[in-house]
């Protein structure tokens, strides 16, 4: 009897630990194609090797519309996320391709199961294009739809899952930024991200992360729409997800246990630390940096599914403060097309760490003017060599009085 209760409790014990450590959990939150009007969000949870889609959908016509998942992460266009995912499969059939998720309908609490996917290991759909369309899946045909609204799948940030939807996390386990694998994680992977507004904001841009032949990765950005008078720092936060539209829910930023905050190239830094845009041209803010510092994508720590945001102000690095979040993006797995390139007159020699242009020392006090940062600017005056300097005197003429 003894022995029975004891095996009991090691086994309740055992699926306590593995139900702790398989809580995984996605975000995605649609934003029209053109003048759509549909929006909503969408909450992803792993169940016991099914995915559960909880949906939450405004301004859907009260017909059945395809809901897919797509096969790159890339919202810039309404038909720029590429084929549904699996699609080439023989005969097209809703129950075997992988990215033909459900027919869904407009409304809340809406609840559906799709067998064979995840949000972490090699089947996850972390970093791909979820799509609602006109008209409901076909199911006999890869004939394509019309995208009306569209989303990055993102890492879930569980301080943030709305109440009552259902999806309950641990009190403890592995919840964190680095427990889970983006799509296709067996291959190294370049990014995309399409920036959008904070609430009362109005940047854009694209951030893209190209894998380099050597392993490196190069971060490259256009903003629009940047206040052109300031430096702007530009993060990887931990999580890709936009479900509060003033960029809280992304979380801090993306690093490994003892990283502090700085600007690269410190080797301490944390891993999302890249430094600032500052460099514009027609008032579009680029950036460009390359590095080998985000290590071995082919890991689970890597950047898809988590979020670039944007800030109002400059990152001076450590102990700096960086303003409110203004534009904010999941990162998708990347294509090969671009969609805003650098113009080839620009340098990026002193970025991403934006050395102020100018900086004017008054009596003790040191303030710092970041202008129009598109020439390089040197520190002049600055107060580390006039305080010292002052120091030496006051103490040469004490040494004489005495
Ligand atoms: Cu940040």
């Amino acid at each position: 009897m003894k022995r029975v209760a004891i095996l009991l409790t090691l086994s309740l014990m055992v699926a306590l630990a593995s139900a702790v450590s398989s809580f995984n959990y996605a975000t995605c939150i649609l934003q029209p194609v053109g003048n759509s009007g549909v929006s909503g969000n969408i909450l992803i949870e792993s169940r016991g090797g099914n995915i559960a889609f909880l949906t939450n959908l405004n301004g859907l016509t009260q017909t059945s519309h395809g809901m897919t998942i797509r096969t790159t992460g890339d919202i810039y266009g309404a038909s720029t996320a590429g084929e549904v995912l699996g699609a080439t499969a023989v005969p097209y059939d809703c129950s075997t391709v992988a990215g033909s998720i459900a027919n869904v309908t407009n409304g809340v609490d809406g609840l559906y199961i799709k067998a064979n996917l995840d949000i972490s290991g090699a089947n996850s759909i972390v970093g791909r294009v979820l799509a609602i369309t006109d008209v409901a899946e076909g199911c006999n045909t890869t004939a394509s739809a019309t995208v009306l609204a569209q989303c990055v799948i993102g890492i879930g940030n569980k301080d943030f899952i709305p109440q009552g939807s259902g999806i309950t996390p641990p009190a403890s386990g592995i919840v964190n930024t680095i427990a889970y694998q983006a799509a296709d994680a067996s291959t190294p992977q370049s990014g995309i991200c399409n920036l959008s507004p904070t609430t009362g904001n109005t940047v854009n841009g694209i951030v893209y992360f190209n894998l380099e032949t050597n392993g490196s990765i190069t971060v490259t950005a256009a903003i629009n729409n940047l206040d052109t008078s300031s430096a702007h720092g530009i993060h990887i936060h931990g999580f890709g997800d936009l479900i509060l539209a003033n960029g809280s829910s992304v979380g801090g930023h993306w690093k490994t246990g003892s990283q502090v905050h700085n600007l690269p190239p410190n080797n301490t830094r944390e891993l999302g630390d890249l430094g600032n845009v500052c460099v514009y041209e027609s008032k579009i803010g680029y950036y460009k940096y390359n590095t080998d510092y985000f290590g071995n994508q082919n890991s689970v720590n890597n950047f898809i599914g988590r979020a670039v945001v944007i800030h109002a102000i400059r990152d001076a690095g450590f102990n700096a403060t960086f303003g409110a979040r203004i534009a904010q993006c999941v990162i998708g797995l990347g294509t090969a097309t671009s969609h805003q390139t650098i113009p080839s007159t620009l340098s990026f020699a002193s970025e991403p760490i934006c050395t102020p242009d100018t900086t004017t020392t008054t009596g003790s006090t040191t303030t710092t003017t970041t202008t129009d940062a598109t020439t390089t600017g040197t520190t002049t005056g600055s107060s580390s060599t006039i305080v010292p300097a002052f120091i030496m005197i006051i103490s040469l003429i004490s040494f004489l009085l005495l």
